[in-house]
């Protein structure tokens, strides 16, 4: 029995120290050593080459080694019948909170503002708004969204969510479905999506969603770039609509050094680093799945490919 990984190579002797001490009767492959294809069963795997996994006759189960599973999608051979399962570990839930946190105080206390003004030497005080005045929505209310909707709330924000089904977390309003969107819109001065991507939220943010926020809102976009139609967001921007917003996801990843983002006076940019799954940490979600598979129980976090996550 043989696990394949394909990872960075940076973050390959990591991940194999990890799948060593915790899976010491399976045989461990770091790709593109696949060796003998027929022996391989679990597949740990990020952006594999298209026809990979079909490649795999006796493969029971595909590990994304990010939460987002577009990377799979995107094979036209992926094998259908085999169970995709999706990052949930305490390493990437971490960061991701940590980044939203990060992104949502940075917009709250006017810091790109200040580097702006620092950049022109220039000394202004900004007036600060209490906590409860900056209201703050989550787009995409699952695991990441939640976990950083129960920090925020910490820090006195009103936070509110917005997903398919109801959640209840306390503290924090939950809006569910089309019909309750623009709603959810309105009371969000701070606009964080962490949805992911599917048919439904590809190019969702777009110029009339922007248009329900509040007047001087901000955005901060950590799901996947192709939601976003990064036309109508510049535009947002430079009428003033939009007050300043953090994007860690693009269309096109690396960003094009022509894109305008990079030096727009209100846009910070980073290079896809929300979260990062731990392999010290990730490991042990993937054992407790491949443990359940063994003998015979379903594993946790599969994919429902019809809704698309
Ligand atoms: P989950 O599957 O736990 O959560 C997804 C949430 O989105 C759910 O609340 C779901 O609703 C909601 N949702 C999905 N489709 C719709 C829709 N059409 N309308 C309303 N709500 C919808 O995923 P995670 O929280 O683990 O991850 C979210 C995404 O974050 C990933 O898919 C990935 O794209 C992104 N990500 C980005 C990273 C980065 O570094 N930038 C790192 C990690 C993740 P419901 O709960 O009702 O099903
Ligand atoms: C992602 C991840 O899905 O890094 O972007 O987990």
């Amino acid at each position: 029995m043989a696990l394949i990984f394909k990872t960075d190579i940076e973050r390959g002797g990591a991940w194999r120290a990890a799948f060593a001490k915790q899976l010491p009767d399976v045989e461990l492959r770091l790709w593109p050593e696949v060796g003998a294809a027929e022996e391989i069963e679990y597949a740990v795997v990020w952006q594999p080459p298209a026809g990979f996994l079909a490649s795999l006759p006796k493969l029971k189960a595909v590990f994304s080694i990010g939460a987002g599973i577009d990377h799979l999608l995107a094979d036209p051979e992926l094998p259908r019948g085999v169970p995709i399962i999706r990052m949930v570990e305490p390493g990437l839930t971490v960061g991701m909170t940590q980044f939203v946190t990060m992104a949502c105080l940075m917009l709250h206390r006017s810091m790109i503002l200040y580097r702006n003004q620092q950049s022109a030497r220039h000394w202004e005080e900004i007036s600060q708004e209490p906590p409860e005045n900056r209201r703050i929505g989550i787009l995409g209310l699952g695991h990441l969204g939640g976990e950083a909707a129960k920090a925020l709330r910490g820090f006195g924000f009103p936070v509110s969510g917005w997903s398919r089904s109801r959640k209840q977390i306390e503290g924090v309003a939950s809006y569910a479905g089309e019909a309750e969107l623009p709603e959810f819109l309105s009371r969000s001065n701070i606009l964080v999506s962490l949805l992911p991507l599917t048919p439904q939220t590809e190019n969702m943010i777009d110029a009339k969603l922007l248009a329900g926020l509040p007047e001087g809102a901000s955005f901060v976009s950590a799901g996947r770039g192709l939601q976003v139609v990064e036309e109508d967001l510049l535009d947002a921007l430079d009428s003033g609509r939009l007050s300043g917003a953090i994007l860690d996801v693009f269309r096109e990843e690396p960003l094009p050094k022509e894109s305008r983002f990079w030096d727009h006076p209100k846009v910070i940019v980073l290079p896809h680093v929300a979260s990062m799954t731990n392999p010290a940490t990730a490991v042990g979600s993937i054992v407790e799945n491949i443990r359940r598979i063994q003998r015979g129980a379903a594993p946790l976090h599969q994919v429902d490919l019809e809704k698309g996550y």
